[in-house]
């Protein structure tokens, strides 16, 4: 179908700007959104003018125009280990509900690399700093928000020197020691992700699975170019793929998507599956803005079934 987009954007996008927040920031972008209280909670990254970041907090009654909070939400710990390893900044948040709490997983910057960071809250008034859930050099972890026979799931992305930075899946008891770690989607060599994948949003339930909506790279003669994608997970059993979308879903095609702090990038860190059948899917807007629209999830969940890609492509392991 002609000028057909599986993402529609919503009419008003950029639905935040720097402006609209009540702090000096130059980005507000990568923001996750969760519903609390039938209310849409989001918690952005914001680039201090510095060149570092926070993290932000935004709340909606309709999921599209949200007023941001007075202060940052959680900016760098400012003692103990948190600090040590936070100090360049925290980014990139992700929320997950389980059993009635929020847990939030972030990016932790400092000089001893990236690393994941695990905080919970119950009313976003108060946080509570948990653990750093990984060594360096990990992004992009998203929680599963159930137990699978006992044992919580994430999705995770090392980075790596050997092999294009792929998602893996790792599992827990606890949510904070971690194991029994593996590979489970690679790039897609000459394909719209063949530089990087990484876990984007919390994966939500579907009739036909898990659906995940992450990122791929491409890099370009002038420049890499972040991509969304689908791909589908076993209900039961979340280290099985059942199908990844072969197309990507969202590319950078507004002005804010393609020009801004960082050119040609859409970035999602969440999606809020409604009862009507529908998601709605945020995304930074070239590192500078934040961006929503709205997709049909029966019409995810055929992208991915009906035209699948490999999973872990042939080249692997050579
Ligand atoms: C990634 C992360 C994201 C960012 C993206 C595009 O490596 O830094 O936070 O949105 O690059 O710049």
């Amino acid at each position: 179908m002609a000028g057909h987009r599986l993402v529609r954007r919503h009419e008003h996008n950029p639905i935040l700007t720097p402006d609209d927040v009540p702090y000096p920031v130059a980005t507000v972008h990568n923001g996750a959104v969760t519903r609390h209280n039938d209310r849409y909670v989001m918690l952005f990254r914001a680039h201090l003018r510095n060149g570092r970041s926070i993290i932000g907090m935004a709340e909606s009654g309709d999921g599209f125009n949200f007023m941001v909070r007075p202060d940052p939400w959680l900016a760098p710990a400012v003692d103990g280990v948190f600090a040590q390893y936070e100090a360049f900044g925290v980014e990139d948040p992700r929320i997950c509900r389980i059993n009635g709490a929020y847990y939030i997983t972030y990016s932790a910057y400092s000089a001893h690399g990236v690393r994941i960071a695990l905080a919970r809250t119950e009313d976003f008034q108060h946080i509570e700093r948990i653990a750093l859930i990984t060594q360096a050099d990990y992004r992009n972890i998203v929680l599963f928000p159930q137990r699978f026979d006992g044992r919580y799931a994430r999705l995770d992305r090392p980075h790596t020197g050997i092999n294009p930075w792929s998602i893996w899946i790792s599992y827990s008891s606890d949510l904070i020691h971690w194991g029994e770690s593996r590979r489970l989607m690679a790039p897609m060599p000459y394909h719209w992700d063949e530089l990087k994948i990484g876990p984007g949003a919390t994966p939500f339930a579907t009739d036909r699975g898990w659906l995940h909506i992450f990122h791929g790279v491409f890099q370009t003669m002038s420049g890499a170019v972040y991509r969304l994608g689908a791909a589908l997970h076993d209900l039961d059993d979340p280290g099985r793929i059942v199908a990844v979308a072969d197309n990507w879903i969202l590319e950078p095609e507004a002005p804010w998507e393609r020009s801004g702090y960082v050119p040609n990038v859409v970035f999602c860190c969440g999606a809020v599956p409604e009862a009507d059948g529908t998601v709605k899917i945020y995304w930074g807007g070239a590192d500078t803005v934040m961006c929503a629209g709205i997709a049909y999830i029966d019409e995810l969940v055929d992208a991915c079934l009906q035209r699948p890609r490999a999973a872990m492509p042939g080249n692997i392991g050579k």
